[in-house]
């Protein structure tokens, strides 16, 4: 399975470190942070259902959207964490309105790392027990070190990206994450509260049979996400394809990962950009997805050449297995032209 037998993932972060282009230890001890972090929300997440501590916590977020009190306990570990560690210069979450500058002082001005966070997507799930999961994507920043981060520092466009992974809270929690050298998947063994490297080199199936997609929907959406729909299908060759939804973003891209499938939210006639978020969910995602030798556009565009323009942007979303993905590309470029 694994070069190293039980392998953890500290060792493997020591061990990689070398790797990245300007190592100094920091994004190291950036990961470690972002690990430990996953570690107690994943105590949390686990025994959910087992105290009053589901439900809404009576707020909405800048989305207008109803906070689950486990977003709130998410956010509120990782933001603390990277902040008791001092390893970063600044954060953004998408359950945060603005961004959060971490130089309080001059010492602690020289961190060159900006954080941005889903601290837990697809939280709507939270009270059915079903997966859920941490976002995250990180960027060396862009103005100077030693002043107070700005706006853009977080409106990078994803091919900047340093790092970026999800944790999976899922029938066994995984931590799956890339430097822009492959993708690796680290599954917690809850006993001991270590991350062992269970999924080396995780990469898509260049083609698979699992599309994935809210077809509640369908009414709403472009012509030519219609036609590529009615495409998968079709009764022909390799088709028709399976349809896999779960409404967790981590899950269904974790599955369509080791599967081999397309993971879709379109704009919508109610949606002008679908619902995603650019900086939380798709950057991240679609680095992860190129590093596994998968494809995520917009339906036209690379995700990752996108330039953002606001923190809570959002943005159509296809990403998966890379034939998948251009075959719906040209679904939508045909549709364009009539
Ligand atoms: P969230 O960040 O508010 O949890 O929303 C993101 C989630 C994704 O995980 C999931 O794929 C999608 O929303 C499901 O949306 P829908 O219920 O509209 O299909
Ligand atoms: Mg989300």
């Amino acid at each position: 399975m694994i070069g190293k037998k039980y392998q953890t993932l500290g060792e493997f972060i020591i061990e990689n470190q070398s790797e990245f282009q300007y190592s100094s230890g920091e994004l190291s001890k950036l990961i470690n942070a972002l690990r430990l972090a996953a570690k107690a929300v994943n105590h949390e997440v686990n025994k959910a259902g087992l105290i009053d501590i589901i439900g809404a916590a009576g707020d909405t977020n800048i989305q207008g959207e109803d906070q689950q009190k486990l977003d709130v306990l998410a956010n509120d570990t990782f933001i603390q964490t990277l902040k008791n560690r001092e390893i970063v210069c600044g954060i953004a979450s998408e359950e945060e309105d603005d961004f959060i500058s971490i130089n309080s002082n001059d010492a602690k001005h020289q961190n060159k790392y900006v954080v941005l966070i889903d601290p837990l997507d697809g939280s709507s799930n939270i009270d059915v027990n079903v997966s859920v999961g941490t976002i995250f994507s990180i960027y060396r920043r862009v103005t100077p070190i030693g002043t107070p981060v700005t706006l853009e520092d977080f409106l990078q466009p994803g091919s900047e990206q340093v790092a970026a992974g999800y944790i999976v809270y899922g029938t066994s929690t995984m931590l799956v994450y890339t430097t822009g050298h492959g993708v690796n998947g680290f599954t917690l063994n809850p006993a001991i509260g270590t991350f062992y490297l269970s999924h080396p080199n995780m990469e898509f199936p260049e083609t698979g049979n699992i599309y994935s997609v809210n077809e509640g929907n369908y009414i709403h959406f472009p012509q030519g996400v219609k036609d590529y729909i009615k495409y998968c299908q079709l009764e022909e060759g390799d088709r028709p394809y399976t349809s896999r939804y779960i409404g967790s973003l981590v899950s269904d891209f974790h599955r369509n990962m080791i599967k081999g499938g397309i993971y879709m939210y379109p704009k919508s006639s109610k949606a002008a950009n679908g619902k995603l978020r650019l900086l939380y969910e798709c950057n991240p995602m679609a680095f992860l997805a190129e590093q596994a030798n998968g494809k995520a556009t917009d339906g036209f565009t690379r995700i990752m050449e996108i330039k953002p323009t606001e923190l809570h942007e959002r943005v159509p979303f296809f990403c998966g297995s890379k034939k998948m993905v251009e075959k719906a590309e040209e679904f939508m470029a045909a549709a364009a032209k009539k």
